[in-house]
């Protein structure tokens, strides 16, 4: 299996609760490695901006508004496979039906402060690296 890179955000529920430890330590036991790593307040352009794919959606307003409440942590995380593997240890998105030892299931407190964003294809990880990292910022 190949090695992947993927990008992930600790959200702000979990930044304000100083989770962000903990759940580094559920990346790296499963194999993850943090090759990048900065915490930042997401301006609300950045947040439209990144979620621009659900900008119809009826929560998106608030999605902004929750994404912009604290400091988050943006990071790049590289393993074998790991664009599935961490939506598989990110668990469902809503957490009520998130599998048992899933990061979601663990820390989420609700559908929108889930904790945390993990790309959901290839594709989609290397344009979310490129908007946040520079090149000569991924330590692999
Ligand atoms: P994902 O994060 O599991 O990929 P998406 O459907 O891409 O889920 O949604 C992006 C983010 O929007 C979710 O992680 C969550 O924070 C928020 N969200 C998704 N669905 C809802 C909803 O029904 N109500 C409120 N917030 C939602
Ligand atoms: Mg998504």
């Amino acid at each position: 299996m190949a090695i992947e890179r993927t990008f992930s955000i600790i959200k702000p529920d979990a930044t304000r609760r100083n989770l962000t430890g903990k759940i580094n330590t559920l990346f790296e036991e499963n194999g993850l490695s943090i090759i990048a790593q900065k915490r930042i307040q997401m301006s609300r352009a950045h947040a439209e901006s990144f979620y621009g794919v659900h900008a119809a959606r009826p929560f998106f307003k608030d999605l902004v508004e929750f994404m912009v409440s604290g400091p988050v942590v943006v990071q790049v995380l590289e393993g074998e496979n790991a664009v599935a593997k961490n939506r598989d240890l990110m668990g469902a998105t809503n957490p009520a039906n998130a599998a048992e030892g899933t990061i979601r299931k663990l820390f989420a407190e609700s559908i929108e402060a889930n904790s945390v964003h993990g790309s959901d294809s290839a594709e989609n990880a290397a344009i979310e690296i490129a908007y946040f990292f520079a090149g000569l910022e991924l330590v692999g």
